[in-house]
C-alpha cells in the first residue's frame, strides 16, 4: 500500500538549481511546442505545487486556475485548411469552451494527469514487481491526481497489462500472483475520465532491446493513424495507411527476420461521454469502410503490431467488463444480480470496470451474479485477446479531438 505523501511546501524549482544533466522539471508539459529554454532563469510561472512521488497531489492544485495544457495541435489539410483561421470555427470553440459540458478542459485534464502517471509508470515498473503492484501504482496516481469524485471523475477502465502474445484486455483478478519478467513485452493500457470524458492512451514497455523494432513499428503506425485522422477522413483508408506502415517493418527474432503484421481483428474506436467505444472503429488493415470522421468527434487511435499471426482469440480469464449502454431494463429474479446491478450503476454507470474494482467497492462473491449480468445482456464482458502463444505483441494509443478548428492529439507527451 502507498503512503499518503505530504506535499512539498517549499520545494526548489529544477530552474534554480540550474545543475547541467539534471532531469527536466517535473511539470510535464503537454508537447514539445512551447518547450522552455532553461539557461537563463527567466520569471518564473507562479505555480503554488508540484507534484510529488509517487503521484499525489490532485492536479486542480497545480494548474490553480483551471486551464489545462493542451495537447499537440495539428492544422487540418487540404479541403478543410480553412477552418484553422475560419472566424465562424473559432467563434463555434469559444462557445464549446463556455460550457462545462462541453470544454476541453475536462478531457485536457484526463491527459495531463495520463502523462504524469505514465511517466512515474515507466520509471518505477521493473520485472520482479506482480501485476497488482502494478495495477496499483498506476490506478492510485490516476485516482489522486484527477481527484476521483464518484462518476464525476476518475479511472476511465480497467488498466489493462497485457503481456506478450496477449495484445488487450488482461488486469489482474484479486489473488493473481503473476509477476513481470525481464523478457516481457508489456502493453500498459490505462484511462482517466473527467465527466465521462475519457482518455484511452497506452504504450508497450520492455526491458531488453530485443524487441525495439517491433515497438518502432508500432509507434510509426499509430503516428500515422493520427496523421491520416481528420474531418471528413474515410475510415477504410486510415486503416490502409496504418498497415502500410506497420507492414514496412522487421524485426530480428534469433537470427531470423520475422515481418511485423497488423492486427486484423483489433480497431481504434471512438468514444462518447461515459462510453468506451463510440459506434466507429478504425481497423489496422486496408477494407472499403466509407464511414468518415466528423467535427466533434473524439477518437482512441490504437494500432497494434505482432510478430505471430496478426490476428487474436478470446483467451483466459475474464477481468474486464461494462454495463452496455443500450442496456435492457428487464427484471431480474436473481437478487444477487438485482444488487450487483445496482452496486454497478452507482460506482461506474456504463464506464468499464473489472473484478478488482468490485472488490474495493465492497462487493465479494459477485462471480455468479457477474455471469448472469452477462448471459442477460446487461452487462458485457471483454475477455483478454490473444495471439498464438509464442508471438510477441505491440501497441501504441492516443486519443485525439477533432476540434472544428484543428486536431488536437490530447496525450501526447514527451514519451510518444
Ligand atoms: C473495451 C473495454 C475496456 C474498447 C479498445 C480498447 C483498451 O477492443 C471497438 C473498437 C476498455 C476499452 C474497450 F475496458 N476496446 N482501448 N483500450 N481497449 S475494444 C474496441 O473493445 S470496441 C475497439
Ligand atoms: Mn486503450
Ligand atoms: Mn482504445
Amino acid at each position: 500500500m502507498d503512503e499518503v505523501v505530504v506535499v512539498p511546501q517549499n520545494h526548489v524549482d529544477a530552474e534554480e538549481d540550474g545543475e547541467d544533466g539534471e532531469e527536466d522539471a517535473p511539470e510535464a508539459a503537454g508537447t514539445g511546442a512551447k518547450k522552455k529554454k532553461k539557461k537563463k532563469p527567466k520569471k518564473k510561472a507562479a505555480k503554488t505545487e508540484q507534484q510529488s512521488e509517487p503521484p499525489r497531489v490532485g492536479l486542480s492544485k497545480i494548474f490553480p486556475d483551471g486551464n489545462y495544457p493542451e495537447g499537440e495541435l495539428e492544422d487540418y489539410r487540404d479541403d478543410n485548411a480553412w477552418r484553422t483561421t475560419s472566424e465562424e470555427m473559432r467563434y463555434n470553440e469559444r462557445m464549446i469552451m463556455q460550457d462545462p459540458e462541453q470544454t476541453y478542459n475536462n478531457i485536457r485534464k484526463a491527459a495531463e494527469v495520463h502523462r504524469q502517471v505514465r511517466q512515474y509508470a515507466r520509471k518505477v515498473i521493473k520485472p520482479g514487481m506482480s501485476m497488482i503492484d502494478i495495477a496499483d501504482t498506476i490506478e492510485n496516481g490516476t485516482r489522486a491526481l484527477v481527484e476521483e469524485n464518484g462518476l464525476e471523475s476518475g479511472v476511465g477502465f480497467p488498466t489493462g497489462l497485457s503481456r506478450n502474445h496477449c495484445a488487450a484486455h488482461y488486469s489482474p483478478n484479486g489473488g493473481d500472483t503473476q509477476i513481470l519478467q525481464q523478457g516481457d513485452v508489456m502493453k500498459v493500457d490505462f484511462g482517466v475520465h473527467v465527466k465521462g470524458r475519457i482518455l484511452d492512451s497506452a504504450f508497450t514497455l520492455t526491458f531488453d532491446h530485443t524487441y525495439d523494432k517491433l515497438l518502432e513499428a508500432v509507434r510509426a503506425a499509430t503516428n500515422t493513424g493520427v496523421r491520416e485522422a481528420g474531418i471528413d477522413a474515410r475510415l477504410g483508408e486510415i486503416a490502409g495507411a496504418i498497415q502500410e506502415t506497420m507492414e514496412s517493418y522487421e524485426v530480428e527474432i534469433n537470427g531470423k527476420l520475422i515481418p511485423v503484421k497488423a492486427i486484423e481483428n483489433l480497431s481504434g474506436h471512438s468514444i462518447n461521454p461515459y462510453q468506451i467505444h463510440g459506434g466507429k472503429s478504425v481497423c489496422l488493415v486496408k477494407n472499403n469502410d466509407q464511414t468518415k470522421m466528423e467535427e466533434g468527434e473524439y477518437f482512441a487511435i490504437e494500432t497494434f503490431g505482432s510478430t505471430g499471426r496478426g490476428r487474436v482469440v478470446e483467451s483466459g480469464e475474464v477481468s474486464h467488463y461494462a454495463k452496455m449502454v443500450d442496456a435492457p431494463r428487464i427484471p431480474l429474479r436473481l437478487t444477487t444480480a438485482k444488487s450487483l446491478l445496482k452496486s454497478i450503476n452507482k460506482n461506474f454507470g456504463t464506464l468499464p470496470f473489472c473484478r478488482r474494482y468490485l472488490d474495493r467497492v465492497g462487493e465479494s462473491k459477485y462471480l455468479l451474479a457477474l455471469n448472469h449480468l452477462v448471459a442477460q445482456g446487461i452487462v458485457q464482458d471483454y475477455p483478454p485477446l490473444c495471439d498464438a502463444p509464442g508471438s510477441m505483441t505491440a501497441q501504441f494509443e492516443h486519443t485525439l479531438l477533432l476540434r472544428p478548428t484543428r486536431k488536437e492529439v490530447l496525450s501526447r507527451g514527451d514519451d510518444y
